[in-house]
Order: structure tokens, then sequence, then C-alpha cells
């Protein structure tokens, strides 16, 4: 445990090491949404828990260099940025354990919402923060001794997640059985049992429009939902963004084989329109993977899991799912003009 005589370089390299890690998780946190399959979304949670542990490793000398800070500047700087930034970073990694640990859900709320809430204010507070108390670069910054306590502090940090990992899966804990992605299993196999979730705003429409328009070089076919069930099955994870996931066998129709009349243009994109306006752009070469579903575990969709029809993309999170499709066109525009998450 470090003392008040703490050196003043070691305040400043404990400040510089929580803003790297704070970056880290940031960073991660929000490719989080961007990444589905289990290789890339495990080394993302691997090191977004990591740095968000590694946090902690860091709280005894931070803690000197607060109370040092207090004597230097008392009345001088506001701190009101500064604790509210501590508070909001202490529930950010309150809520992202639980999450591992426990689930998805504490008393009815959603415990990752309120993490990423709470980490997306933790980076505005950060910047705030840091542009308040600015450290300038110095030589002394990349010594070999600094670099040899970043390491440390790498080391450490994936050291206790690691330990962290390993205690829930030898403790048989929820957590133990997380997906790659860090989302708890919910449902699988059983429609009934899986959570309906909107994305933001959106709301299950009372008009389900149960005509399809295709629109592709040009024309428009208007489609029923009857006319989809063409018995293309696929088991896919549906894994949303709110921390679970279900594993199910859809059925319905095969992109590919629904495009396959029209002259479709070399490279190109779909547009999958919900009847409440939601929306995704896929790239068309990934037609042959993506099924416009109408049943769900060889049953009807419900209202809430997006009946008539709702499409299912393997590998993608929930929220590229996009519900009561009324509409898929053909474009020319590329898949990544769009937002990068709905807006609805
Ligand atoms: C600077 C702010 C953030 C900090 C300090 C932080 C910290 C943490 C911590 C400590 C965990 C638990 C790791 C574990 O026990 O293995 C966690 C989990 C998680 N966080 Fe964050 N986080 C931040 C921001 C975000 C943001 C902005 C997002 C999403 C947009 C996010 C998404 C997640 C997810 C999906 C998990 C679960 C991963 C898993 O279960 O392995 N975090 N976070
Ligand atoms: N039209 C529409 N489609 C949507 C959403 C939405 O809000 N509106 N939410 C998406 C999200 S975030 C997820 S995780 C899945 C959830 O599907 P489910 O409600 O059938 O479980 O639907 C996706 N499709
Ligand atoms: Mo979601």
């Amino acid at each position: 445990m470090p003392t008040g005589a703490l050196p003043r370089r070691a305040g400043r390299r404990t400040n510089l090491g929580l803003l790297a890690l704070l970056t880290v998780t940031g960073a991660t946190g929000l490719l989080a949404f961007g990444v589905g399959t289990p290789l890339p979304a495990r080394v993302v949670a691997a090191a977004h828990g990591a740095a968000g542990l590694g946090l902690l490793l860091l709280v005894p000398w931070k803690s000197v260099v607060v109370r040092r800070s207090w004597h230097r500047t008392r009345g001088r700087r506001d701190p009101a940025v500064a604790w509210a930034l501590a508070a909001l970073t202490g529930l950010t990694v309150l809520t992202g354990v639980v999450h591992s640990v426990a689930g998805t859900t504490v008393g009815g709320v959603g415990v990752l919402q309120v993490h990423v809430a709470a980490g997306i204010g933790t980076g505005l507070l950060v910047v705030l923060h840091a542009v308040g108390s600015r450290q300038r670069p110095r030589r002394g910054d990349v010594s070999r001794r600094a670099l040899l306590q970043a390491g440390g502090l790498a080391a450490g940090a994936l050291a206790l997640w690691a330990g962290v990992e390993g205690g829930l899966r030898l403790t048989g804990a929820p957590g133990g059985r997380r997906r790659a992605t860090g989302s708890h299993e919910r449902g699988s196999g059983d429609p009934a049992a899986m959570p309906v979730t909107q994305w933001f705003t959106d709301t299950v429409p009372d008009d389900d429009g149960s005509a399809l328009a295709l629109v592709a070089g040009g024309r428009t076919a208007r489609l029923h939902a009857g006319d989809l069930d063409r018995g293309d099955t696929l088991t896919a994870v549906l894994d949303c963004t709110g921390g679970w996931y279900a594993e199910q066998e859809w059925r319905g129709v095969r992109l590919d084989r629904l495009l396959a009349g029209p002259d479709l243009p070399d490279g190109g994109s779909v547009d999958v329109v919900s009847v409440t306006g939601y929306r995704r752009r896929l790239p068309l070469a990934d037609a042959g993977s993506l099924l416009l579903a109408t049943h769900c575990a060889g049953r009807p969709l419900s209202a809430g899991h997006g009946a008539p029809v709702r499409l299912v993309a393997p590998g993608r999170r929930g929220y590229w799912w996009v519900k009561w499709v009324a509409r898929v066109e053909v474009v020319d525009a590329p898949w990544w003009a769009q937002p990068p998450v709905p807006l609805q």
C-alpha cells in the first residue's frame, strides 16, 4: 500500500494508467456492440473485462493522489466533476461485474443497460476531468521503468480478469456459462421464454402489415407472409446487446432464394425495413446466410418476436435482426453508409 510520501512522478503515472485503462474499456465496450462471432467477441470481452477490473488495482494509488491534491488545491478547483467521475466509474465497474457474475436483470432493471449508460457517462466525464487536469507528456513517460510499470499493470489486470472468470466457472455461478460476448442464455428452443426486446424507443406495432414489398432492379413485388414459408431452416443464435442470447431453429426463406429472380448488382446492399420504420442495411453478398423467418421452433412467430416475418442474421448482434419486416430493397449504396446502430 503506498504512503503519503508517494513521489510526484508516481502520481502522474497513476493518472496516466487510469486514463489508459478507461480508454481501453471505453473503446472495447463500444466495439462489443459490433462483434457477434465467437473469436472476436471473446477477445473484445476479455480486453474489456481486464481493463475494467484493472481500474481497481489503481484505487489505492489514486486515493493517495486525491488526498495530496486536496491539500494542494483546496478551494481552487471545483471538485464536482472529479467526484461525479469517481462515483460513475464505481457504478460502471459494479454493474459490469454484477452482469458478468449474476445475470441480466436485478429487480426488473437491466443491469447491462445501466452499465452502458454509466459507461458512456464515465467517458464524457473523463474528457471533462482530463481537460481540467491536463498532464503534458514528458520524457520520463517512456522510460524503461514506466514501460515495466505499464506491463505490470496490464499483466495484473489480465490476471484479475482470469481469476474472476476461473472463479465463476469453479463455483458454478451463472456467469460461468456466459457466451463469448458475455451474454447469458434465455429461452433457447423455447421462444415463449425468450425475452421480447426493443431497441431504444421502438414498439410492437398493432398493424403487422402482412404484405411484404420486395424492391429490386426498379420493380416492386408484393408478397404475402404465407408465400414466405418455403421450408428453409437455419439454427442461429440471437444475441442481444442487452446481455442475453437464445439459440433457435428458424424457418422461412433464404434471402438469396427470394432475390434469385431479379438482376442483382455486383456488390450492393439490401435494406431491410420494418413496418415501424426501424431499418438495417446489409451487404448483398451475405444474402446466402440470411433468412426471412416466419417460424421459430416450429411455430409461427409471436407478435413480440416479429410476426409475420423477421430477419435472421447469424453472427450479428440482435439489433440487426429486424422484426415486422415490411420492405426488402436492393440498393447500390454500401452497407456501411448508415448509422452504426439504429436510431429508433
Ligand atoms: C469506461 C467505462 C467502462 C468501464 C470502466 C467498464 C467496466 C466493466 C467491467 C469491470 C466489466 C466486468 C468484467 C468482468 O467481470 O469480466 C464490464 C462488463 C461489460 N461491459 Fe463494460 N465498462 C465500461 C463501459 C462499457 C460500455 C460503454 C459498454 C457498451 C457499449 C460496455 C459493455 C460491457 C459488456 C457487454 C460487459 C459484459 C462482458 C462480459 O460479461 O464478459 N461497457 N465492464
Ligand atoms: N423493428 C424492430 N426490430 C428489432 C428491434 C426493434 O426495436 N424494432 N430490436 C432488435 C433487437 S435490439 C433485438 S435484440 C432483437 C430482439 O428480438 P426478440 O424481441 O424477438 O427477442 O430484435 C431486433 N429487431
Ligand atoms: Mo438487442
